[in-house]
């Protein structure tokens, strides 16, 4: 079908989830033009419940994007974590090793300050779009084409953001010819339970118990997000509120669990984890960025974070060759990303190993996996590691 509304700009952003609003953000406080195209609503987009860690260098992306104001006075700054295995508590003090920090502030909360900043500064978002496609990258002039209220709408430009998530068209639209893909699926998913609740603790606490992995996390001094390890053909539905709380219980440690306060769920949902990574990063005039590239299993929470780290190398790469006609950023784009990238599924692979129990690991396994733990917390030089790639490597 013929496209009735035809328009064009700078740069094609495909996708309103946080890489592709703060590129957009990006983009438009350094002068350059672009556009979103969302598949869903801002609604939709707004209520999936995922990440709650921010690295510093994340923290000065928004920044650098104009949207930390209520981060800075809503966001929590954690100096470290806890592990709970084998009955106790161990703290790893990211300040006092590394002295850096890590802010608790929703995914959510980024992605609602990076709307309110796109709609203000008045550069075309357009949710509800069908039928999204890509077309001619691999020439000068690539468009972007969608439905609409049942028309077909194209737009015209000189670069594509890929920024739709693991499952969005871009990936799918490059040849699998052009692609190296390498992926690690882990048999078990996490179920996630929001409520509010006072968190358990002041710090997020990683629990390894022989039931599985559990997470106590929080959104708020009010408001908690918990999550237990569960086998990857578990539907939430089989979860009733009570026995998510008991199944917490089981998995922390005597003063924890005690100490748990719980209430209703306001949201419940499992996700599956995986590694993947998609090389390269860069087709043409496409430029993947973040979950549509490369996902990390949440244990590490580096997902949200790698996706701001993307979208910053491409925001540069743009402006230098805007500014200055200078191609190296977006000629070592794919590069520079999938460098840090596959530092950051070391780290979440690692994280995942050692904390998670694995259905099919011998006794051999499992006593490894102890010893890791054990030495890990009596090593200053092995937390050191683990602090420097929690807080996020340097960029
Ligand atoms: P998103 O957030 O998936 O957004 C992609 C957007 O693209 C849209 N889209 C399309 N639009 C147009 N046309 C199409 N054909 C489209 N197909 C899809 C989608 O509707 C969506 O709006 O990808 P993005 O922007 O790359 O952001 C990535 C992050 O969302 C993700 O990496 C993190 O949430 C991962 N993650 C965590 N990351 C952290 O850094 N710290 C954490 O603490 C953390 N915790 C988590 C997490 C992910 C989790 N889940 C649910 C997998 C905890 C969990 C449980
Ligand atoms: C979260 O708060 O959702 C969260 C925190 C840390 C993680 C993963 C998820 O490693």
């Amino acid at each position: 079908m013929a496209a009735n509304g035809s328009t064009s700009t700078r740069v094609a952003i495909v996708g309103a989830g946080p890489a592709g609003l703060l590129l957009g953000q990006l983009l438009t406080v350094a002068g350059i033009d672009n556009i979103v195209i969302e598949r869903r609503s801002p609604e939709h987009v707004l209520a999936r419940i995922r990440a709650g860690i921010l690295e510093c260098g994340t923290v000065d992306a928004l920044a650098r994007a104009g949207v930390d104001a209520r981060l800075r006075r809503e966001g929590l700054v954690h100096h470290g974590i806890e592990l709970s295995f084998g009955g106790a508590r161990h703290r790893i003090d990211f300040h006092a090793l590394i002295g850096r920090d890590v802010t608790v502030y929703g995914q959510t909360e980024v992605t609602r300050d990076l709307m309110a900043a796109r709609q203000a500064s008045g550069m075309p978002t357009v949710y509800d779009a069908e039928e999204v496609s890509l077309h001619d990258f691999d020439a000068q002039r690539p468009r972007v084409r969608y439905r609409k209220a049942g028309a077909m709408h194209e737009v015209a430009c000189d670069f594509i953001a890929g920024c739709d998530g693991f499952h969005g068209v871009s990936r799918a639209s490059v040849p699998a010819t052009a692609t190296q893909v390498f992926e690690r699926v882990y048999p078990f998913g996490w179920l996630g339970v929001l409520s509010d609740t006072p968190p358990v603790a002041d710090e997020l606490i990683y629990a390894s118990h022989p039931r599985g992995f559990a997470l106590c996390s929080m959104r708020s001094k009010t408001r908690s997000r918990y999550y237990v390890q569960v086998p990857s053909t578990e539907q939430p539905e089989a979860w009733s509120d009570a026995r998510f709380w008991d199944e917490l219980r089981r998995r922390l440690d005597a003063p924890a669990a005690e100490a748990l306060v719980t209430g209703p769920s306001i949201e419940k949902s499992i996700a599956p984890l995986r590694s993947f990574v998609c090389e390269p990063m860069r087709f043409g005039r496409l430029f993947l960025a973040g979950d549509a590239a490369h996902i990390v299993p949440p244990t590490g929470a580096k997902g949200l974070n790698l996706a701001a780290s993307d979208v910053v190398y491409l925001a540069d790469g743009l402006a230098a060759h805007y500014r200055d006609g200078d191609p190296r950023g977006l000629d070592q784009y794919s590069e520079t990303c999938l460098r840090r990238v596959w530092k950051a599924e070391r780290f979440s692979w690692w994280m995942t190993s050692l904390l998670h129990w694995f259905p099919d690991a011998d006794a051999f396994a499992h006593r490894i996996q102890q010893a890791e733990l054990d030495y890990l917390v009596g090593s200053e030089a092995a937390c050191r590691s683990l602090a420097e790639n929690y807080v996020g490597l340097p960029r």
